[in-house]
């Protein structure tokens, strides 16, 4: 094989933003725009892990169009830079969280996901690349700001001259010095679930209560073929249990990211057909949604209960402990509760998995989720959407050894005991950039004029606010500008930060978060619990005025 060196220019915005470089297929189709970044990202590789000489690179991803050619450019950099192994999915296809488990135990050095997650797919929509280091999470920033600086001052790329290298049948090909090891990216994860949750006793959940329906849905992203194996031929349900579940590489034009609005023939299924329980995971299969009759889960509800019944319901984590538990910042607060409740110390980080995988590494952090509809624990590095659906039916299967309880019974229960914490997240989406900067601009500029602290407006007194800043416990590194807090005397919190995976113009995010521990409350409805303090957030960041927009694209 030989090795060439040819010319290349630095692109502009090559740079990571909260999970990895995603952008519309277009941009990545330019010429050498895909090498470039491959090979900024494996100089990136990180001297603790031995650097891309002689390394081993688990690839996956959610199978999206384009990843065929970016699979060809990542076998041309690696020999460039001399990589050993490359472990690929087969047809390059392995979901977040299986990767995640693939690099831990085959100690590979890092991985390339070729995913942008829940965003759109197809020749007119979203490529993504991400890279993960040896313990198998995000690249922390020290990593992408490197990477990003690579793109900054590449000049020269170095790639082998190689044939178009076949990633559709198992086994191992040898190319010049590196192995291409090609896998099927579902048996490792199955494993791996079967060593944490009672397979058993769920299955025996199933059989003894036939009326107990479920409906999963891939929505036409990796996680088919994982679901198909796993509540069709591990727990012996019925085919029409599981949907959208042939990975495709537009996604069959839908949006996969499971929210009520882009999961809705879910939603509209479950309560057609009365079931007991629905779940969906994204494109890449990180994320997760759950729902039940006449209930939705929201997600910082349900890592709380996760947490709540972790050692009752999952072997796992009888075995392990618990030793921590930790959200990002935006998520609400009612997993704090359970770790208050519980004795465990608990972290609040910045948006992006990313953050919790030193404080997972450190052993204090066991499980931990995100507004966004991630959920996870230290089992890998990565959020985890089947490891979500496996933990709500671990749940179930074990609250209903004592009695019926549906999801909102799970729910209610939860309440009676913590209070409940009502929670939203508005998303305006493809707003123009620099008026959303401007809106951002203004609070900071107020916050640090100190002009919001003690001020009530409708009927809220805020007690602080903030621009949210980070400092890593484990590795003493900060992390600013993390979006704006407004925090008021009752605990209620609003918070305000601009999207960092975007592809087009900007995505404004508003979260709102208010407690309520009066038990007449608990059955209300979240929008109308919440519109009070709502309205105090789009007066205060006067967003209509900076968006042009009086409502928000998606809401969750
Ligand atoms: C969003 C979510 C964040 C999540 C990230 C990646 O980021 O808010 O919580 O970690 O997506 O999720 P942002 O910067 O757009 O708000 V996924 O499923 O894309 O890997
Ligand atoms: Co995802």
């Amino acid at each position: 094989v030989s090795i060439v060196s040819t010319p290349t220019k630095p692109f502009e915005g090559q740079k990571p933003g909260t999970s990895g470089l995603r952008k519309r297929v277009k941009v990545f189709q330019q010429e050498n725009y895909t090498e470039n970044f491959i090979q900024s990202t494996l100089e990136a590789i990180p001297e603790s892990d031995g650097g891309p000489k002689n390394a081993t690179i688990v690839v996956g991803g959610d199978g999206r169009y384009y990843s065929d050619e970016v699979l060809q450019v990542i076998v041309k950099c690696s020999l460039g830079q001399g990589v050993s192994r490359l472990i690929v999915g087969l047809n390059g296809i392995v979901s977040t969280p299986a990767a995640s488990n693939i690099i831990r135990k085959r100690k590979a050095t890092g991985g390339i996901l070729l995913t942008a997650s829940h965003n759109p797919g197809g020749p007119e929509n979203d490529f993504g690349i991400k890279y993960n280091c040896s313990n198998g999470g995000p690249a922390p920033e020290s990593v992408t700001n490197k990477i990003y600086e690579n793109s900054k001052t590449i000049t020269e790329l170095k790639v082998g001259i190689v044939p178009k290298v076949d990633f559709s049948k198992l086994g191992t090909q040898e190319i010049g010095d590196l192995t291409v090891e090609i896998i099927d990216g579902v048996n490792d994860y199955v494993e791996l679930m079967k060593e944490i949750f009672d397979f058993d006793s769920i299955k025996s959940f199933f059989t003894n209560n036939k009326d107990f329906k479920m409906l999963f849905d891939g929505m036409n992203g990796v996680t088919g073929p994982y679901g198909q194996r796993l509540f069709v031929e591990e727990f012996g349900l019925d085919k029409s249990s599981i949907m959208r579940c042939v990975p495709l590489p537009d996604f069959g034009g839908a949006h996969p990211d499971p929210n009520l609005t882009y999961a809705h023939d879910l939603v509209e299924s479950v309560e057609k057909d009365g079931l007991d329980f629905g779940a969906a995971s994204d494109g890449d299969g990180d994320r997760n949604m759950i729902i039940g009759k006449k209930a939705f889960v929201t997600p910082s509800d349900s890592v709380a209960i996760i947490a709540h019944y972790a050692k009752e319901a999952i072997p796992y984590f009888q075995k392990n402990g618990v030793h921590g538990l930790a959200r990002s910042m935006p998520t609400s607060q009612a997993i704090d509760l359970v770790a208050k409740k519980m004795g465990l110390e608990y972290f609040e980080v910045p948006t992006g998995w990313k953050f919790f995988g030193n404080l997972m590494d450190a052993g204090r952090c066991s499980i931990c989720g995100e507004e966004s509809f991630g959920t996870g624990s230290d089992h890998i590095r990565e959020k985890d959407g089947l490891w979500a659906v496996l933990a709500w039916l671990s749940i179930i299967a074990h609250v209903n050894k004592e009695k019926p309880t549906s999801v909102q019974d799970i729910l209610q229960k939860h309440y009676q005991i913590y209070g409940r914490n009502f929670f939203s997240r508005y998303d305006y989406e493809e707003v123009d950039g620099k008026s959303a900067e401007e809106m951002v601009d203004r609070l900071r500029h107020q916050i640090e004029k100190n002009e919001l602290a003690n001020k009530t407006i409708g009927g809220f007194t805020i007690d602080k606010a903030d621009d949210f800043e980070y400092l890593d416990p484990i590795d003493g590194s900060i992390s600013k500008n993390q979006g704006v807090r407004i925090i008021f005397k009752d605990g209620s919190r609003i918070v305000i930060r601009l999207s960092g995976t975007g592809s087009q113009g900007a995505t404004v995010r508003l979260y709102v978060e208010k407690y309520s521990n009066d038990t007449t409350e608990y059955t209300n409805e979240t929008q109308t619990a919440l519109k009070p303090l709502i309205d105090v957030a789009l007066e205060l960041s006067e967003l209509e005025k900076f968006t042009g927009r009086n409502t928000p694209t998606v809401i969750t």
